[in-house]
């Protein structure tokens, strides 16, 4: 009986995150969903990505959080439009969320769309916002073995950023084992070592970024 009303509401969500997704195509949006645990370092990531791709991509953000305005407060002094979304509890956005959020853009003004997802390991990855991709944000400081622990979010994942690099020699986290095991749960992911204090890797993540936003908006030309 449990499974039947989970079912239920997974594919209500489906239903609006299609909705969504049309809303994206038709506007010439490339959206990205940013996931991974609380603290990974989501929203510094998202800041310095913003500063190397501002003036080559027009941006904006959502911002999921269960509580506070914290994150958005930071990206808004990056100057580009964004929008807080409190879950007021829940674990994850849902595309209903996303939905009500969306008539606070100027949709036409904007090629990328990212949306950093409430902070968790789990939740957020089994609902779809209508994004194009999915992207997870994992701490080298949780450890070695998250991959092989939390499987969905590395399965679903176009991209995962390998953050707080410059911290490497505080942890006992093999790098060689972390990298194979990703691969092993999704071989097609693309992997960057990252640290956002130090800003390492940022230019080669948000190269792969800009790149994925142009296909999208060459595609729409062509069809
Ligand atoms: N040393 C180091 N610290 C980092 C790095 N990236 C982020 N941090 C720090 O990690 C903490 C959490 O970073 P956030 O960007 O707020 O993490 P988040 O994933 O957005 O967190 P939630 O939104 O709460 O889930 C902050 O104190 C950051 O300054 C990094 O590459 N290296
Ligand atoms: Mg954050």
């Amino acid at each position: 009986m449990e499974i039947k009303v989970n079912q239920g509401i997974l594919s209500s969500n489906e239903r609006t995150a299609l909705e969504n997704k049309k809303v994206f195509d038709e506007n010439g949006l490339f959206v990205i969903n940013i996931m991974g645990s609380p603290g990974a370092g989501k929203t510094t990531v998202l800041e310095k990505t913003i500063d190397i791709l501002v003036n080559s991509v027009k941006l904006g953000v959502i911002e999921g959080d269960i509580y506070t305005s914290k994150d958005a407060q930071r990206i808004e002094k990056h100057g580009v439009p964004v929008k807080q979304i409190n879950t007021g509890g829940a674990c994850h956005l849902d595309a209903g969320m996303v939905s009500k959020v969306l008539t606070d853009f100027r949709l036409s003004e904007i090629e990328l769309l990212v949306i950093e997802n409430v902070g968790n390991l789990v939740c957020p990855v089994e609902f779809n916002l209508g994004e194009d991709i999915k992207i997870a944000v994992l701490s080298i400081t949780e450890g070695d073995d998250k991959p092989m622990k939390y499987p969905l979010i590395f399965r679903e994942s176009r991209a995962v950023i390998l953050n707080k690099v410059d911290l490497i020699d505080f942890t006992d986290v093999d790098m060689n084992s972390l990298r194979t095991d990703i691969k092993r749960i999704n071989p097609k992911i693309e992997i960057f070592e990252v640290s956002a204090r130090t800003g390492q890797g940022i230019n080669e993540w948000s190269r792969w970024l800009l790149e994925k936003v142009k296909d999208k908006n060459v595609k729409n030309a062509v069809n």
